[in-house]
């Protein structure tokens, strides 16, 4: 197949709650949503994922934007495309970016999975119609409403919580759900607010019974995180550490973690992560879905993606009205009983709402052969 055309939209949709983590405060979610045409008039949808700030890796909106139109797109003009594992292979050298490439190659697999008449998740193995699904909750430094909060979700069905964390909130916010909710499946996410200097602290994390520890150190250190994994009986979970299957592989032999926060357009799309899943199952390292926000198409494609059986740990894959008043599908992704059924139409297996994107968003057309 050949690419003919590439539009996108550039959206912003407002937060029912603004979301604090370590790093900062998030009131609105921009995204971009690509539709990538074949020559057969064939669309393939795609989510550009990343921050407006560079506060949880380095990429941005912005720089995503820039690396697809002057670098990414060329490589895909006038190439025909037999496989969407092409796609990774046609990027390789442009170094990085991995969200700007995420949202090619994924627009791409639809693409191709809709021209086959299949739906996304037939491409995976061992697949399954319902998943269970868990909750990301932001620092609230009011503990009434925190423990408020989690009762809805817990009441909502959701499996699993995890709780932003940050030095001088953890331990005592830990304590209070815990005291509440013993035997909830209950993990932490630091985005990188600690370093080894507070080793002993973390260590009081260990009596909580807490499934995970995700990401206490530097993004791209992984020494601090395997001496911290020698002397902790609760799993280290590394998130924005994980870029790409070689980043598994050295994890996993210094023992930097028991657990990775898989993202499918933060290692540069379903290729590499579809590689680290295998990596992750041969090896024993726990494995589970991670989410960034998504509007309705993200969240599709991690819904497709996180069928597969080996996901048994409740990905942050919520329903869209847990972070959005409104989506910008026709039909809003719901929550039954804390499972998620996943789209079973061609491709994502969703459809666009193209008045709720005008609504938020602003459609232009990037790329015409
Ligand atoms: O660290 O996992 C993270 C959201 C945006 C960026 C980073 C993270 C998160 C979340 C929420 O924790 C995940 C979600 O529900 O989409
Ligand atoms: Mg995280």
């Amino acid at each position: 197949m050949m690419i003919s055309r590439i539009e996108r939209y550039r959206v912003r949709l407002p937060l029912r709650i603004p979301f604090e983590t370590s790093y900062g405060r998030l009131t609105e979610k921009a995204f971009d949503i690509l539709l990538v045409t074949d020559e057969l008039g064939n669309q393939g949808i795609g989510e550009l994922v990343p921050f407006e700030q560079p506060d949880y890796i380095e990429e941005t909106i912005e720089t995503a934007r820039i690396i697809s139109q002057n670098h990414l797109i060329p490589l895909l003009t006038n190439k025909e495309i037999t496989h969407p594992k092409e796609v990774a292979d046609l990027f390789y050298e442009v170094k990085g970016n991995q969200m700007a490439k995420s949202s090619l190659e994924t627009a791409i697999w639809d693409l191709y999975a809709k021209r086959h008449n299949q739906s996304l998740k037939n491409y995976f193995n061992k697949t399954r119609l319902q998943i269970p699904v868990g909750v990301s909750i932001g620092i609230q430094t009011n503990l009434d409403e925190l423990l408020n909060q989690i009762t809805s979700y817990v009441e909502q069905g959701y499996q699993r919580v995890k709780l932003k964390i940050r030095p001088g909130y953890d331990l005592e916010p830990v304590q209070e759900i815990r005291r509440k909710f013993p035997n909830l499946a209950l993990m932490v996410d630091a985005n990188s607010a600690y370093a080894i200097e507070d080793m002993q602290h973390l260590k009081k994390l260990d009596i909580y019974d807490l499934a995970m520890i995700e990401q206490p150190f530097a993004a791209n250190d992984f020494l601090d995180h395997a001496q911290l994994q020698g002397e902790l009986k609760t799993k280290i979970c590394l998130d924005e550490n994980i870029r790409s299957l070689k980043d598994c592989e050295l994890a996993f032999s210094l023992g930097s973690c028991q657990s990775i926060n898989l993202k499918i357009p933060r290692v540069g799309g379903i290729t590499e992560a579809m590689k680290i899943v295998e990596f992750c199952q041969e090896k024993g390292l726990l494995v589970w879905l991670g989410g960034m926000f998504e509007s309705g198409v993200g969240r599709a494609l991690n819904l497709q993606f996180a069928s597969q059986k080996i996901f048994t740990f409740p990905g942050d894959i919520s329903a869209s009205d847990r972070y959005y008043y409104e989506d910008i599908l026709e039909q809003p992704i719901e929550i039954q009983h804390g499972e998620i059924h996943v789209p079973e139409g061609l491709g994502i297996g969703v459809t666009l709402s193209e008045k709720k994107l005008l609504k938020y968003g602003l459609h232009e057309t990037i790329f015409i052969r």
